[in-house]
């Protein structure tokens, strides 16, 4: 028999209340934060701290996620060697990318960017993050497992890492090439997983430099009703 009793609850300890004026503190100075956060493709080679990245994975499992199922897996990759054929496999895709399969609008597009085939920095930075998004469980006897919201879960998990690691003082890029598939291989992922996007993180080049940019204005992405 399932009713309410037999699920167990606790109470909501851990959720702390404060003062509107905390509150706006709190919030600006996270904006102030969140807003000095760049997408970097220009990486020094020095490593990073392997407990720092542990914490800021913890942080993005903590996610809400469909059901709780939590259709995520992170492998980190700092292997030069690893690093290398992963650089292979997405040159590989970015070249035809670039030369035949993009449209001429999404060139146009990417154009602000300055970015072309070449990945150089997936042997330069020290650490690349795949992102495996589980599309279905597999029971110890085999079998399907449903799993729910599986874009939406990893998509906010995903934020939640990039969060974290800006907050730790490290940049981050977003690399998709396309299609990913060729992680599967190299890093020995099942079938069952998709490659959601390879995160590369590390401390930016002395010399970095980012596009100029803007982001819209609060006016341009909300209606307050
Ligand atoms: N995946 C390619 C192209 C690319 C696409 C978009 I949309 C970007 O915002 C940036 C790049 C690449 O990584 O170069």
């Amino acid at each position: 028999m399932h009713h309410d009793l037999d699920r167990k609850f606790v109470p909501l300890s851990d959720y702390q209340t404060y003062s509107t004026e905390e509150m706006r503190d709190r919030s600006g100075l996270f904006y102030e934060l969140m807003r000095k956060r760049r997408t970097v493709r220009h990486f020094s080679d020095k490593p990073v701290p392997m407990d720092v990245i542990a914490a800021c994975l913890r942080t993005a499992g903590t996610a809400p996620n469909g059901a709780n199922i939590q259709p995520w897996h992170f492998v980190v990759v700092t292997d030069p060697e690893i690093k290398h054929l992963i650089r292979e496999g997405a040159e590989k895709e970015e070249r035809e990318f670039y030369s035949r399969r993009a449209p001429e609008e999404w060139l146009e597009a990417l154009e602000p960017f300055g970015t072309n085939w070449e990945k150089p920095y997936l042997d330069r930075a020290p650490m690349l993050i795949a992102i495996f998004a589980q599309r279905f469980g597999i029971e110890p006897d085999g079998t399907k497992k449903k799993h729910y919201y599986v874009q939406e879960s990893v998509g906010i998990a995903t934020g939640m890492l990039i969060t974290a690691v800006h907050y730790a003082g490290l940049v981050s890029l977003t690399h998709t090439p396309s299609p990913m598939d060729f992680l599967n291989g190299i890093l020995s992922r099942p079938d069952n997983e998709k490659p959601f996007l390879l995160l590369v993180v590390g401390y930016p080049a002395e010399d970095a430099l980012v596009p100029e940019i803007s982001k819209k204005s609060l006016d341009e992405i909300t209606t307050f009703l």
